[in-house]
């Protein structure tokens, strides 16, 4: 079986913010990261989402032609995710011509098969901004629920799609003028009502989806499917190729879940040593897709991009499972890019390093409802997990071995009573991270993975090799060699979720990691070779000071 993970493709329009990241991408690095220590073939591919009005306004505000402006936030957000070591088969752009390309033939195909409908269109021109303004820069009253700052594609409030001309008091959300104009167009639908039927039949077999997910798909079912509109007046985008659309590109909804796939033929030419694509999305027995992505982007992934593969009807692989994500708020109002408020990914990384904010973050997922960032958890969150249980256990035994046994792991003596039922909670310990991180329950694996670490300390404070060693130091060397193969299993452990800490963990007891060494190998408490000169790498994480919290909470506001 070979593995395709996607996370959602962010979007262009600049530097992303911890709730992204958390939302999607990072946990798919986890989960991508887990499989292949597990010793599974796999495959993660992401990208820079990069058409449509918000970005043609981003570079305009920025004053740079629009394929610059994308070239430019491109390399910034590729390098970032790299700094956080979100381990990408490929970050790709879905402005590569294989996604244009992906795009029309997919286009193709659903007209082919009759799913598409060619009618005229009354849509908001405005006068002031002399342009045709896009769903979502047209703010008004929803008129589901009467939110008063609708969007024109989705209510933030109920979170219904619209279409714009169902507002009330439509205005400019570039502007804020009111003088629009309704204009004739002519533009392209897919016939979401007919495909309504497969697309219900392939959900209703997906009861293994998180709640979420089948929740959002239902409810959209439920609302029955509408035609939707797949062009836009714009210049930046995938051409349309059908006669009098010279003007118009794809609505980007319709081609950015298209990039998962134009992005993998980019990965099997570029980067795959003769590998193709159609492994992964036209071999549907042999693959499990599992897709990441914030809540607000479920509608698609469940409902429109699979109405789009199905109706294409032509072998492609859809996703079986599908992983949404709710918000994570600041100090509980939203993290906002126009606002600049909360954290943003670039200057997380200038402040603490990666696997800091990997593990803090992933205790805070907020995966069964909205959660909240505040500098207060996040530096709690590092004192109590990783400095106080994680790496004091590490610093403690590693320090111990080089003032008692010369560095070197001990060689002498036999396990006892201790060792076995530690062994014993080991294993159930790792056999639950396992199954939770399998079933993609995050919030849990990170509390299995936190209670092994406490494992190590209980163990030790138990039998006190610091007193052993006086009484009976064969003993002491029994516990020493246990603790430092404890190392190495929770090295392995914590690996998916930090990389680096992880890999920093297995080379201070002589151990590598391997991609495929599954987690189960270390569970013996052997693996650790006696007389192995260990590597003390110092102290792992540095306690975050209350002052430290204020002086964080000052500079990015609370
Ligand atoms: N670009 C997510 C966003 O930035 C959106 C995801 C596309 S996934 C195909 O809102
Ligand atoms: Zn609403």
């Amino acid at each position: 079986m070979r593995h395709l993970i996607t996370s959602g493709l962010p979007y262009i329009n600049g530097i992303k913010h911890l709730g992204n990241l958390v939302g999607s991408m990072l946990p798919a690095d986890v989960y991508a990261r887990f499989l292949r220590q597990m010793g599974h073939e796999v495959l993660y591919v992401c990208g820079t989402d990069e058409h449509g009005a918000p970005a043609e306004l981003a570079a305009e505000q920025a004053g740079e032609p629009v394929e610059l402006y994308c070239d430019h936030v491109h390399q910034e957000q590729a390098r970032i995710y790299e700094s956080f070591d979100i381990s990408f088969d490929i970050f790709g752009r879905t402005s590569s011509s294989a996604t244009h390309e992906r795009t029309r033939a997919i286009y193709a195909l659903l007209a082919k098969n009759g799913f598409i409908e060619r009618k005229s269109l009354k849509q908001y021109y405005s006068v002031i901004d002399g342009r045709f303004l896009a769903d979502r820069y047209i703010i008004g009253t929803c008129p589901k629920c009467g939110y008063d700052r609708a969007r024109g594609d989705q209510c933030e409030g109920c979170s219904s799609l619209l279409d714009a001309v169902e507002l009330i008091e439509p205005r400019s959300a570039i502007s804020g003028s009111k003088e629009l104009e309704l204009r004739e167009t002519s533009h392209l639908f897919l016939s979401l009502d007919t495909l309504q039927a497969r697309v219900e039949t392939w959900v209703r077999e997906q009861q293994h989806w998180p709640n979420l997910s089948k929740q959002i798909a239902s409810k959209w079912l439920n609302e029955g499917l509408q035609k939707r509109c797949i062009t836009r007046n714009l210049k930046w985008g995938v051409k349309v190729p059908e006669e009098g659309f010279e003007d118009a590109v794809f609505y980007v909804w319709f081609d950015a879940p298209i990039g998962y796939i134009g992005i993998t033929e980019d990965w099997a030419s570029s980067k795959s040593e003769g590998r193709s694509w159609k492994e992964f999305w036209l071999d549907k027995a042999n693959v499990r897709y599992t897709q990441f992505m914030g809540k607000d982007n479920l509608p698609f992934h469940t409902v429109m991009f699979p109405a789009m593969l199905l109706g294409a009807d032509d072998g492609w692989k859809l996703p079986d499972n599908i992983k949404g994500f709710h918000w994570l708020d600041y100090y509980g109002g939203k993290f906002s890019t126009s606002n600049k408020r909360g954290v943003f990914t670039d200057v997380a990384l200038e402040l603490y390093p990666a696997d800091y904010w990997r593990y803090a973050l992933m205790t805070m997922i907020p995966e069964g409802g909205d959660s909240t960032f505040t500098w207060k958890l996040f530096a709690s969150t590092i004192n109590k997990d990783l400095a106080q249980v994680l790496g004091n256990f590490v610093n403690r035994i590693l320090k111990f071995t080089e003032s008692k046994f010369g560095g070197l792991v001990p060689t002498v003596g036999i396990e006892g009573e201790l060792e076995l039922r530690l062994k014993a909670n080991c294993e159930r310990l790792v056999k639950e991270y396992i199954n939770e991180l399998t079933a993609l329950e995050f919030r849990n694996a990170l509390r299995s993975l936190r209670a092994l670490w406490v494992l190590g300390n209980q163990y030790v404070d138990e039998s006190a090799p610091w007193k052993e060693i006086k009484t009976d130091p064969s003993r002491a060397a029994v516990t020493v060699r246990s603790a430092l193969n404890l190392i190495g299993l929770f090295g392995a452990a914590s690996y998916a979720v930090m990389p680096k800490t992880g890999e920093q963990l297995l080379a201070s007891v002589g151990l590598q990691h391997g991609a495929r060494t599954p987690l189960h190998a270390y569970l013996s408490l052997d693996k650790v070779k006696p007389a192995t000169p260990i590597a003390n790498p110092g102290i792992l994480f540095h306690q975050i000071e209350d002052e430290t919290v204020v002086e964080l909470e000052k500079r990015f506001g609370r």
